[in-house]
């Protein structure tokens, strides 16, 4: 939590308007010796203390055990959407036996009529969704803030799904399971991904059915061939592999997957029920990637860069304070057109005096 910590995000908006900011920043970066083309080298970056060292970008594990953490270090504003082949993963494709052959979704539960879809039908129905970002709520220092990312998506709206079928009077919420089945099992995972959602939670979120990332059949990995992504909400609702959406009653048991995630989804312990479950959603946040450390003629500089996501709105303002020191002041930073994916800010930097900064 303590990169979080560094940083306050506060919404300014409408205070400071955008070309306000910019020149204010680029003033800040002549005086700390490093305006654009000035004599300044980039030599290195700050290592970030107190997190794990397990490699990134490398899949590791198996099963439900099966983790890849994105090098947030490497991020650009070129390079804001995470190639497929990078973008991180949390629980690998199943191994196990019973996957439905050929893949389809069964749409049923409290409904007159099962309405079951091919694979060629979901992709036939499916259209471009944007770029939308999943954090895992299990992201933190043990893989350097790395269960995180940005895509885009092409899918089939949650919504025309839903009303594919004529539901029951006791239909009121709706349960999407996922195939989960591992070989082997792992410690402190629980196989048989399943979330309960309300429709209006699905509907206001801009939910929807994956079936292809940047462009192609999603990976393995990532939930192939069908998978829910949840804008706005953690990871953990993002099912994948999905075989099952049904329609539930009220008063439904919560499932396996949203009892292990409660604690880290703004539950109050660990409820019973599906309907006492509040919205996993993402909040606003912010957090250093980078610290460059460049040399200029007037000594050391730094230049923190950072990422910013999560909320209901982009974020038009943003300010880091540095302890000892002063502050906070404005980074800088355009700010991304939607909350559904992240942007990019960052903040020349010169220390006063030798020591030692938080
Ligand atoms: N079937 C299934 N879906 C799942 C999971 C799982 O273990 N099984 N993990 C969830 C969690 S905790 C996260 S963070 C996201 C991660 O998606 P990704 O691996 O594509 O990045 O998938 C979610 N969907
Ligand atoms: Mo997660």
């Amino acid at each position: 939590m303590t990169r979080r910590e560094v940083l306050e995000a506060s919404l300014l908006a409408g205070l400071l308007g955008p070309s306000l900011l910019a020149g204010r920043l680029a003033a800040g970066g002549v005086a700390a010796g490093i305006a654009p083309g000035g004599e300044a080298r980039r030599i290195g970056l700050v290592p970030f203390v107190g997190e794990g060292s397990e490699p990134l970008e490398t899949l590791l594990g198996d099963g439900l055990g099966g983790r890849r953490a994105l090098d947030l270090s490497t991020l650009t504003p070129e390079a804001l959407i995470v190639p497929s082949e990078r973008f991180f993963v949390r629980t690998r494709y199943p191994d196990g036996r019973g996957a439905p052959s050929p893949w389809r979704v069964v749409v049923g539960g409290h409904v007159r009529r099962e309405r079951v879809f091919s694979l060629e039908e979901l992709r036939a129905r499916s259209r471009p969704m944007g770029v939308h970002l999943i954090e895992c709520s299990g992201n933190g220092p043990r893989r350097r803030f790395g269960l995180i990312g940005a895509a885009e998506w092409s899918g089939v709206p949650a919504s025309s799904l839903l009303d594919s079928v004529n539901t029951r009077r006791a239909a009121s919420r709706v349960r999407v399971s996922g195939f989960d089945h591992h070989s082997r099992p792992a410690p402190g995972s629980v196989p048989r991904a399943s979330w309960i959602f309300t429709g209006d939670d699905l509907e206001r979120a801009g939910a929807f059915f994956a079936t292809a990332m940047n462009g192609l059949p999603l990976p393995l990995d990532n939930g192939h061939p069908v998978r829910l992504v949840v804008p706005g909400w953690y990871g953990c609702a993002s099912i994948k592999w999905v075989t099952d959406i049904a329609w539930v009653e009220e008063s439904v048991p919560a499932t396996a997957q949203m009892k292990e995630f409660a604690s880290r989804t703004h539950q109050e312990g660990i409820p019973e029920r599906a309907r006492d479950y509040r919205p996993a959603e993402v909040d606003t946040a912010a957090m250093p990637i980078r610290v460059e450390k460049w040399w200029t003629r007037r000594g050391a500089a730094y230049r923190v860069v950072g990422i910013v996501w999560g909320g209901k709105r982009p974020v038009r303002s943003l300010r880091i304070r540095f302890d000892p020191g002063t502050g906070p002041e404005s980074v800088e930073h355009s700010p991304a057109g939607a909350a559904s994916t992240w942007s990019l800010w960052s903040y020349w930097w010169k220390p006063p005096a030798p020591g030692r900064y938080r």
